[in-house]
């Protein structure tokens, strides 16, 4: 077992489903007091939801883009709030990297050694000398796409199922059990095929909230045995739950309810 299933295990006080919350902040959504501040807010704003949810939340998943949109003043802004998140709780780098050899270790040393996240988010479709340099790092999560959340992944991934090959690969690339995979909340019929093959590796489900994912469906196909197998990820959903001066607690008030809702799935 790898340090970061231990972690995550922890994380997940016993739960089998438990959250993931999104930080993807778009200083559009900004309440008015931070928008007038752009990407500037970016920090306070972060702080302002971690604070209200960090009881709920077993894993805390900043997606980068949202942070490189603003150049330095994001990237400051992500040190930041990875530097407000209790250490105790699972971060996870949502940069779906996917390059050749060379290149993904350097995409590797910058997730792990210079941001210093628990588990990263990684497109295998590039094949595995790519994702070989993320699984190098034995003491961190390795989370891998399967079959995405957006239209698209009817493109290619469920072509010929070649999601269900990925799937394959994943348990091989485990070795070290730090290997995860993302499935999205559109496909329950799927995860529950999926769930069977991949044994009691973390699931990462995006898509419920915005998206408009079915929770009780997911957690119907998805649970796991071990606490912390099946982790549900919601962003705008929580994020901006209220635009008004009050986003922090609506934010709770968010992730209080699907917190609910994931324990009385059990
Ligand atoms: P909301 O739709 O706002 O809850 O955000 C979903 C988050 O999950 C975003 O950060 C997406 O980039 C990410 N995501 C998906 O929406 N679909 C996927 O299939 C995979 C991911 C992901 O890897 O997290």
């Amino acid at each position: 077992v790898s340090k970061f299933l231990d972690k995550l295990t922890a994380a997940a006080k016993g739960q089998a489903c438990c959250l993931c919350v999104g930080l993807d902040p778009d200083p559009g959504k900004f309440p008015a007091h931070l928008k007038e501040k752009g990407a500037g807010a970016i920090s306070e704003f972060n702080r302002a939801v971690i604070d209200a949810t960090k009881d709920l939340a077993a894993v805390y998943k900043p997606n980068l883009a949202f942070y490189e949109a603003h150049g330095e003043t994001g990237l400051r802004a992500l040190s930041e709030t990875l530097a407000h998140i209790p250490s105790e709780i699972v971060t996870i780098g949502d940069a779906k990297r996917g390059d050749i050899g060379n290149s993904a270790k350097q995409y590797a040393r910058a997730l792990f050694d210079g941001l210093g996240f628990d588990a990263v988010t990684v497109n295998p479709y590039m094949g595995t000398d790519c994702v070989l340099p993320f699984l190098e790092y034995a003491d961190r999560g390795v989370i891998v796409l399967v079959l995405t959340s957006n239209p698209g992944s009817a493109d290619f991934q469920r072509h010929h199922h070649l999601f269900l090959r990925v799937v394959e690969m994943a348990a091989e690339w485990n070795k070290s059990g730090n290997v995860g995979i993302v499935v999205g909340a559109q496909h329950p019929e799927e995860l529950a095929k999926i769930r069977l093959l991949a044994g009691d590796m973390p699931i990462l489900v995006p898509g419920v909230g915005a998206q408009g994912g079915d929770l009780a469906a997911v957690i119907e196909a998805g649970k796991g045995k071990e606490p912390g197998r099946l982790l549900v990820n919601v962003s705008r959903g929580i994020l901006y739950a209220s635009s008004g001066v009050d986003f922090a607690d609506a934010s709770r008030k968010a992730a209080e309810d699907l917190v609910g809702r994931m324990k009385d799935g059990d």
